[in-house]
């Protein structure tokens, strides 16, 4: 019995994914995923605002061939804190096959940088979201982007449409490659071609150090699945416009899914939906997480 008890409103990630119809190009990264605990091994963070259901990283090795994918990005998730050692765990066991994202604080040391970096992490994650995470001040963000700038990482920030406004100029300034997850986390009942998603995409525009994932349909979908076609206009025009700066991942094991647990395998279908072409797949897939985070 594990001393973490998952939450009661909670569901667990899909044991039995079906298998894609869509048949991932060689080298395929799925480049946005987490790993939880083990509880009893990793503990989760006492700041935590959920308690997820264990995804150990022998799970995500089994999905990730299972789906067809070659290599993983891990994301530290918020229910792990700054506190790394699952996610270190995973990359050190990958044979060179995942790279990570960790969460730091302003405190950590260039040691722990170091051996952040040697275990196989490229960037940091600052998370504006406010029902994940109690709020860090703009200054001691841009000082953490300030040491990992040197190193070659880069700085993902997850935040919703509504906030992109008021966060801008800070994100703007920011010294690194930004990579911003779920597209900005746009209304998609709102024209994709309206004032909100247009600020998202003029953020893309206007600054070339900007990259988006274009991930988490599920997350985002008003009609859901199994085809979540009202997300599909959104990540089409990012995947069209900016296609040297887009990345797909399935989000496994899709924290705060209340609504439904996604099947794994449709959401592999859904690249090829909105990544129409086999350039644009192999760019999306492979030549652009390859380029962020296999350089060296
Ligand atoms: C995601 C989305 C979510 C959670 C986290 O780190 C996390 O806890 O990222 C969410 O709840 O929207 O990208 O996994």
């Amino acid at each position: 019995m594990s001393k973490f008890q998952m939450d009661a409103n909670w569901l667990c990630w899909q044991a039995n994914p079906s298998k894609p119809t869509f048949k991932l190009p060689p080298g395929a990264v799925d480049a946005h995923c987490h790993v939880f605990g083990p509880g009893d091994v990793f503990p989760f963070a006492p700041e935590r605002k959920y308690t997820p259901c264990d995804a150990s990283k022998e799970q995500l090795w089994a999905l990730r061939d299972f789906l067809g994918f070659e290599r993983n990005v891990i994301v530290q998730a918020t229910c792990h804190g700054a506190d790394n050692r699952a996610l270190v765990d995973a990359l050190r066991h990958s044979n060179g096959r995942a790279r990570g994202v960790a969460t730091v604080k302003a405190d950590v040391s260039d040691v722990e940088l170091q051996e952040l970096d040697a275990a196989g992490v490229r960037g940091v994650r600052f998370n504006f979201v406010k029902r994940l995470v109690d709020t860090t001040p703009p200054d001691v963000l841009m000082s953490i982007a300030k040491r990992i700038a040197p190193l070659g990482w880069h700085v993902v920030i997850y935040f919703e449409a509504q906030d992109l406004p008021e966060l801008y100029d800070f994100f703007t300034a920011l010294p690194t490659t930004v990579v911003v997850d779920h597209m900005g986390r746009p209304d998609v009942g709102k024209p994709v071609d309206g004032p909100e998603f247009s600020l998202f995409v003029q953020l893309m525009r206007e600054h070339e150090n900007f990259w988006s994932k274009v991930s988490c349909p599920e997350r985002l979908s008003k009609v859901g699945p199994p085809f979540y076609e009202d997300v599909v206009p959104f990540a089409r025009k990012l995947v069209e416009t900016f296609p040297d700066r887009v990345l797909f991942g399935t989000d496994w094991p899709h924290p705060n899914m209340k609504s439904h647990m996604p099947d794994d395998g449709l959401l592999v279908d859904y690249a090829a939906r909105i990544a129409t072409t086999p350039e644009l797949q192999r760019k999306l897939l492979v030549e652009n997480p390859e380029r962020l985070y296999w350089a060296r």
